[in-house]
């Protein structure tokens, strides 16, 4: 499955109208490949979707949804879940149940067809927690220092589980910091790009958790959903092992300082930056070592953060409440 490629495929892609699966479903459209999507419409939008998609509006967490609709794909592309940290801290066992559970259902309704479905499903570089080895690998030991960490290492574990007993091949994508455009800047749980880059442009105050020395690797979304549909050709090539895990990242290291500076000066914003207390298990530095998405998938992610944040800045402006309020 390449640009280049002639067959059309059908995908589920659950999560497809939030703000990575929405670009995902994008890039599977304009490649001609047919799309269905289930989304509970929790934190995504109608209004993301690509109108050539199917969406079934449902709850990734039910069984017999995910199996129904498993019969009538090639392959699927599981990103449903809550992705706030803060949120899976504060909802436990509702953000467990979709944040591991869900995988799970995922993987048994793709063991269940008469051919076994491969799935690229979503990790998260939150398993690694404060990890010892920087740039981290994918080798990097573990220790999530959250719920929504240690769910998402779960789900990895079961991946394991998928091929090594079920056969369903598949690969776990671990993302750093995804931004980009329809990263919702309205919610408090959304990534920290959106929220500063949204509150500059209002002239709003923002808050920098901590002393804004954490770091972190901040992946253009574009970028990001190269390796979600690049991993799936080689599953369907057969030129992965059954199962395998990639880091999304580019190995940049980018301060949350810096980050509200750079955007300040993008934005022309001067108001002075307030502080307050760290987020509970709020990791310190989280960068990626990319290598082996370079040696196994060929993929180098290069769009640089400058230019990164000022299509997300274009993205933000052209917001229709944006301009209201401006
Ligand atoms: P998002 O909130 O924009 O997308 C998640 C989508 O899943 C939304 O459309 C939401 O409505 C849907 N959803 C949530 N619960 C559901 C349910 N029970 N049933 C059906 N649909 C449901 O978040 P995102 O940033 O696009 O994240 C996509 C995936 O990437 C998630 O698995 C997240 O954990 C993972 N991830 C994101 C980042 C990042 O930096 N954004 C980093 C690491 C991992
Ligand atoms: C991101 C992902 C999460 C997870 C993780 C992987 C989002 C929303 N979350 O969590 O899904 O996979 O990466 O490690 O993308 N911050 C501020 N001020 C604010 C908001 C945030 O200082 O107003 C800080 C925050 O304390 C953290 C950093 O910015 O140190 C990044 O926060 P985030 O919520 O964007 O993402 P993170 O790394 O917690």
């Amino acid at each position: 499955m390449d640009s280049t490629s002639r067959i059309t495929n059908r995908y589920l892609v659950t999560g497809g109208c939030g703000f990575i699966g929405s670009h995902l479903v994008d890039a599977l459209i304009e490649m001609g490949h047919q799309v269905i999507v289930i989304d509970d419409l929790s934190t995504g939008l109608r209004d993301n979707l690509n109108p050539a998609a199917s969406l079934i509006v449902g709850d990734v967490t039910s069984y017999a949804l995910i199996e129904e609709t498993m019969r009538h794909v090639d392959g699927c592309f599981h990103l449903a879940a809550v992705a706030s940290v803060e949120k899976a801290t504060q909802e436990w066992v509702r953000c467990h149940t979709i944040n591991q559970t869900a995988t799970i259902n995922i993987f048994q309704a793709a063991s269940r067809q008469g051919r076994k479905i491969p799935v690229v499903y979503t990790s998260s570089a939150a398993v690694y927690g404060d990890c010892p080895e920087l740039p981290i690998s994918e080798a990097a030991p573990v220790n999530p220092l959250s719920a929504y960490g240690v769910d998402k290492l779960g789900c990895d574990q079961h991946g394991y589980v998928a091929w090594a007993i079920h056969r369903v091949p598949n690969v776990g994508v671990r993302p750093f910091n995804i931004y980009g455009p329809r990263q919702d800047p309205a919610s408090p749980y959304s990534g920290v790009i959106s929220i500063f880059a949204d509150r500059m442009l209002r002239g709003d105050n923002v808050i920098i958790f901590g002393d804004g020395e954490q770091q972190r690797d901040f992946v253009y979304v574009t970028d990001a959903v190269k390796v979600f549909y690049t991993a799936m050709a080689h599953l369907e090539q057969r030129t992965l092992k059954g199962h395998e895990i990639f880091n999304i990242c580019t190995g940049k290291a980018t301060s949350i300082n810096d980050l509200a500076t750079n955007l300040a000066s993008l934005t022309g914003y001067t108001e002075p930056l307030s502080h307050a207390l760290p987020r509970h298990g709020d990791i310190r530095l989280s960068v990626g070592n990319p290598a082996k998405l370079l040696d196994l998938l060929g993929l180098k992610l290069s769009t640089g953060l400058r230019h990164g944040l000022t299509e997300t800045l274009g993205a933000l402006q052209k917001q229709p409440v944006l301009r209201v309020a401006a």
